[in-house]
């Protein structure tokens, strides 16, 4: 499979998940510069390589951006990420750098994978978009896309002026690029906040990791989740297990139930990025309901390396 991320807080913890599970052949990573800076965000990806054994993945930081920049107070949980002790215990890095921008490093790997490829994205779609548009042949060389991102009868996440509030934050960054992959063939699993919100980041989850502190996973995780705290009493909304559920399908599919849906991606005016329930829409599977205690534990438990 391949993983493209764009640099949460969230998007690490996808990776760390990732990393536990053994029968994950993982062909490379590359960063989408949504919620994030590249300058963090490419070193804390190759560090958590290098903590899970796996400094032979390379990753590679993409170019494009999209039209609707995230707030920059967000895009900086990254640079405290990449600073973390637990993710500096050595001088050097050695997960490699590629030497393509992101959007043709994923394009290369599909390109010349032998068998079908899973993709995982845990932000927004511009690096597929891009690649459809350039290579179409990558087109049947995705299996599967798993993505978090949209919401379907539930309230959006993005409060900016001018819009309604109706678009979750990854396929708002970038609806032209949500709505080339929703018009493309590929077979596409998605995590809209409908099921995520089922899964908020609790006071008790995130302590939790202190009780297996001695396992590195669980001190990497239970570090970049304490990043979180306060979250709530700030905004008055948790932070949620958004990318962690969207990976989490890999290792335990039967946790989520999904709906088979149609939906179609708005591009203009006041619902841009949103993903509306259409009858003569795009064929979707999407995750709606979470056995949420089934997932901390599944997250606890794997993590225990
Ligand atoms: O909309 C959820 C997506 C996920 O991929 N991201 C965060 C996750 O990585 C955007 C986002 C929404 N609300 C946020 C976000 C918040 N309060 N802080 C940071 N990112
Ligand atoms: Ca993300």
């Amino acid at each position: 499979m391949l993983f493209d991320h764009d640099g949460g807080i969230d998007d690490y913890l996808s990776l760390l998940l990732l990393l536990t599970y053994d029968d994950v052949d993982l062909l490379g990573i590359s960063i989408t510069p949504a919620d994030t800076l590249l300058d963090g965000a490419v070193p804390a990806t190759r560090k958590i390589l290098d903590l899970g054994g796996r400094s032979g993945v390379a990753v590679a930081g993409g170019s494009l951006e999209g039209p609707n920049p995230f707030p920059f107070s967000w895009r900086l949980d990254c640079m405290r990420v990449n600073s973390l002790p637990v993710l500096n215990q050595r001088d050097d890095i050695g997960a490699p750098l590629s030497d393509l921008p992101g959007e043709e490093f994923l394009s290369r790997v599909l390109l010349d994978a032998v068998e079908q490829v899973t993709l995982l994205m845990t932000g927004p779609l511009t690096n597929l978009a891009w690649a459809l548009d350039r290579h179409p042949r990558v087109e049947e060389k995705v299996r599967e896309l798993l993505v978090m991102g949209g919401a379907l009868e539930v309230d959006g996440n993005v409060q900016e002026p001018g819009h309604d509030g109706s678009a979750e934050w990854n396929f708002y960054w970038d609806p032209p690029a949500a709505k080339r992959v929703f018009d493309s063939s590929i077979p596409i699993t998605m995590f809209p906040l409908d099921a995520t919100n089922q899964v908020p980041v609790t006071d008790a989850f995130r302590t939790s990791f202190g009780r297996q502190y001695g396992y590195p996973f669980s001190a990497a995780a239970g570090t970049i989740w304490a990043m979180t705290a306060g979250w709530e009493l700030a905004t008055g909304l948790p932070y949620f297990c958004w990318d962690t559920l969207a990976t989490s399908f890999l290792a335990v599919p039967e946790l989520c139930e999904f709906r088979d849906v149609t939906c179609d991606i708005v591009t203009e005016g006041s619902s841009e990025g949103r993903s509306m329930l259409t009858p003569g829409g795009r064929p979707v599977k999407a995750a709606v309901a979470v056995d949420a205690d089934g997932f901390y534990a599944h997250c606890l438990e794997t993590l225990r390396r």
